[in-house]
């Protein structure tokens, strides 16, 4: 069978769904915000992960629409919670650089929170360093009016990338991310400690708030509050979620 194929008719058939992964306040151990997480669910397949299929998406130039549903998705989603009277938290959404590179990503923002009646503050954009590497005008350029409309960037998967520490100041990201791959030896390897502590402090002195992803041990929560980790994502709190659940969750608190 044919994954791209497959992918287009994805959309029409129904088969994506987002799920919401808690963001928590590493002090309050308050759900302070959430990432939306694709998940395909094939007819006759079952469940292809993103791990898959994104890549494949990047390649034939699908994921531009990929992209657009999984950003009106969460838009409508936002929308549904506010006008419920539900409790609900901000949303950080996963851009692949192919398309933050395009113009009509501002086009999407601009016409989809008009649209839904969000405020724009209450959206993140997530982006990684791959993005960064080219047409840095390009990339200033989309930066500055995604801001001027008001919704929040951070730089996701830090330090796995090809970034350099004059990007941090290049450009103004709301939040940097720490990739799980340094949170996961944080207590094994000494480099590791190192780095993500220091990741923590150079955040900061930058004005940035920091998130630890794939926090999944005690000990490394306990080493994250003690180096003055902003915001806690991972296994520890919770897996990515279905609506319901992760409203469930919000209702009821951690
Ligand atoms: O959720 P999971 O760990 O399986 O995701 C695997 C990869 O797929 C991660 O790198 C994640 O950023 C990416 N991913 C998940 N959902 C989206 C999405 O909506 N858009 C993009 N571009 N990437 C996504
Ligand atoms: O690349 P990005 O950071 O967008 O992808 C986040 C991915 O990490 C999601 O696919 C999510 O399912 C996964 N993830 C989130 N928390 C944990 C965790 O605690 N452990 C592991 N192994 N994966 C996690
Ligand atoms: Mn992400
Ligand atoms: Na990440």
């Amino acid at each position: 069978y044919c994954l791209e194929r497959d992918m287009r008719k994805a959309i029409e058939l129904n088969e994506f769904e987002v799920y919401y992964q808690p963001k928590v306040d590493a002090k309050a151990e308050e759900i302070i915000g959430a990432e939306a997480l694709l998940r395909w669910e094939h007819k006759r397949f079952g469940s292809v992960s993103p791990g898959e299929f994104i890549p494949i998406a990047e390649d034939s130039g699908f994921i531009t629409e990929i992209g657009t549903w999984v950003f009106k998705n969460v838009c409508q989603q936002l929308k549904e919670w506010e006008k419920n009277d539900l409790p609900f938290v901000p949303i950080s959404i996963n851009i692949s650089p192919q398309h933050f590179l395009k113009k009509d990503i501002i086009e999407l923002v601009k016409t989809s929170v008009a649209e839904f009646g969000i405020d724009p503050a209450s959206i993140e954009l997530e982006i990684t360093e791959t993005s960064l590497i080219h047409y840095s005008e390009v990339v200033q350029n989309t930066m500055s009016t995604l801001k001027d409309i008001g919704v929040k960037i951070s730089l996701d998967d830090f330090g796995t990338g090809y970034s350099s520490l004059s990007q941090l100041q290049n450009f103004q990201f709301d939040t940097l991310k720490i990739d799980q791959s340094f949170i996961k030896n944080v207590l094994i390897k000494k480099e590791d400690s190192v780095i993500t502590s220091s990741l923590i402090s150079l955040a900061h002195g930058l004005g940035m708030n920091v998130v630890a992803e794939g926090v999944e041990l005690e000990e490394q929560l306990e080493y994250l509050k003690q180096n003055d980790c902003d915001q806690i994502q991972g296994y520890i709190y919770s897996k990515p979620l279905r609506v319901k659940d992760f409203e469930d969750l919000l209702k009821k608190g951690l």
